[in-house]
C-alpha cells in the first residue's frame, strides 16, 4: 500500500505553515488524518501539532553557536538540511510504518534548497523509496504576484522546484483573503497566466533588447509548455481548500489503493467520504470535473 506526501515549499514567510495546519483543519473535517513533519530547524511558530520536529535533531541556533562553524543564519540552515540528510534514518524512525498514511512537510523558506541545493531531491527519493507518493506543493504569496514581472519570477521559483525534483507540483498562490476585490479580479489573469501577452504588456518597461529577447524566450516556454498555474488559497474558504486538495489527491492518486471499509454510523453523513471509499474511480471523475470548474470557486 502507497503512503502519501506533500512537500509544502516556497519563500521565506509565503504561508506554508498556515497553509499545513489550515489542511489538516480541513482534513479533520473531512474525516481524514492528515499529519504534519516539521522540516524548518529555524521554526519558531507554528499552530499544527507535530508528528516530527526536525529541532528534535538538530536547531539552527546551536549550529550558530557553534565556534568551530561559525554560520549566520542561512549558512546554518543549510547546515542543518544536510546534516538532515545524512541522517535519514531519524526520519524512518520519526514516521514509523504506518500503511496509507498522509503526511505534509512544512519545509523551510530558504529559496536554494529549491533552486540548486540536492537536499530536497535527496528527500524525495528516499521518501519514494519508503513508498510515498510525493505531491510538490509551491506556496507563493498572492500579494507579489500582481504584477507582470513579480509573478514571472514567481513562476521562475515554482519552475526551479519542478524542475530540480522531477514530482507532481501544485502551485498555490496563498493569502487570497488579503487581496481587494480589485486585485481579485486582477489576479485572475495570473492565475491561468498567457505568459505572451503578459510579455506584451509589460515589455515597454524592458529597455536593453537582449532582456526582451531573453524575457520573451522564457514566457514562451512557459506558455508553450504549459508548464506553470496556480491555485488561489483563502485559509477561511472552506470550499477553495477542498478544490486544492483534490488537486493534490488527483495528482499522487490518492484513494485509488484504499479498501473498503465499512462505512461507520457517523462518519456515513459524510457523502464525499463514503463515495470516496466505496467508489475511486468515481470520485476521480468528480475531482477531474471538479478541478476543471474551479476557477469558476474564485471569490467574485
Ligand atoms: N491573512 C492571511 N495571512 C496568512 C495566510 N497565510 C499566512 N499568513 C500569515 O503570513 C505570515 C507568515 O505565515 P507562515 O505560515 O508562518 O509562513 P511560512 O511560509 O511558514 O514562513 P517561514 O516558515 O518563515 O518561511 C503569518 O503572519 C501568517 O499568519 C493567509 O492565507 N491569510
Ligand atoms: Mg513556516
Amino acid at each position: 500500500m502507497p503512503r502519501y506526501a506533500q512537500l509544502v515549499m516556497g519563500p521565506a514567510g509565503s504561508g506554508k505553515s498556515t497553509y499545513c495546519s489550515t489542511m489538516v483543519r480541513h482534513a479533520e473535517s473531512l474525516s481524514r488524518s492528515v499529519q504534519v513533519v516539521n522540516l524548518d530547524p529555524a521554526a519558531e511558530h507554528f499552530d499544527y501539532p507535530v508528528m516530527a520536529d526536525i529541532r528534535e535533531l538538530i536547531q539552527v541556533d546551536d549550529v550558530m553557536e557553534d565556534p568551530s562553524l561559525r554560520f549566520g543564519p542561512n549558512g546554518g540552515l543549510v547546515f542543518c538540511m544536510e546534516y538532515f540528510a545524512n541522517n535519514f534514518d531519524w526520519l524512518e524512525d520519526s514516521l514509523g510504518h504506518v500503511e496509507d498514511d498522509y503526511i505534509l512537510f512544512d519545509c523551510p523558506g530558504q529559496i536554494e534548497l529549491y533552486t540548486h541545493l540536492p537536499v530536497m531531491r535527496q528527500l524525495v527519493e528516499q521518501l519514494q523509496q519508503w513508498e510515498f507518493r510525493v505531491c510538490g506543493v509551491f506556496l507563493v504569496d498572492s500579494q507579489f504576484m500582481v504584477e507582470s514581472f513579480k509573478f514571472i519570477s514567481g513562476v521562475m521559483a515554482a519552475l526551479s522546484a519542478m524542475v530540480s525534483l522531477e514530482i507532481p507540483q501544485v502551485n498555490i498562490m496563498t493569502k487570497m483573503d488579503l487581496l481587494s476585490p480589485k486585485a481579485k479580479k486582477e489576479i485572475e489573469k495570473y492565475l491561468d497566466p498567457d505568459m505572451y501577452s503578459m510579455m506584451e504588456d509589460s515589455s515597454d518597461s524592458i529597455r536593453s533588447p537582449k532582456f526582451k529577447k531573453l524575457t520573451q524566450a522564457i514566457c514562451g516556454l512557459i506558455d508553450d509548455y504549459s508548464m506553470v498555474r496556480f491555485l488561489p488559497f483563502d485559509c477561511t474558504d472552506e470550499e477553495g481548500i477542498n478544490i486544492v486538495l483534490q488537486h493534490i489527491d488527483f495528482s499522487i492518486q490518492y484513494g485509488e489503493d484504499l479498501e473498503f471499509k465499512e462505512p461507520k454510523v457517523k462518519k456515513s453523513t459524510n457523502t464525499t467520504e463514503w463515495m470516496f471509499r466505496i467508489c475511486p474511480e468515481l470520485t476521480v471523475n468528480i475531482r477531474t470535473f471538479i478541478c476543471r470548474g474551479w476557477r469558476k470557486s474564485l471569490p467574485t
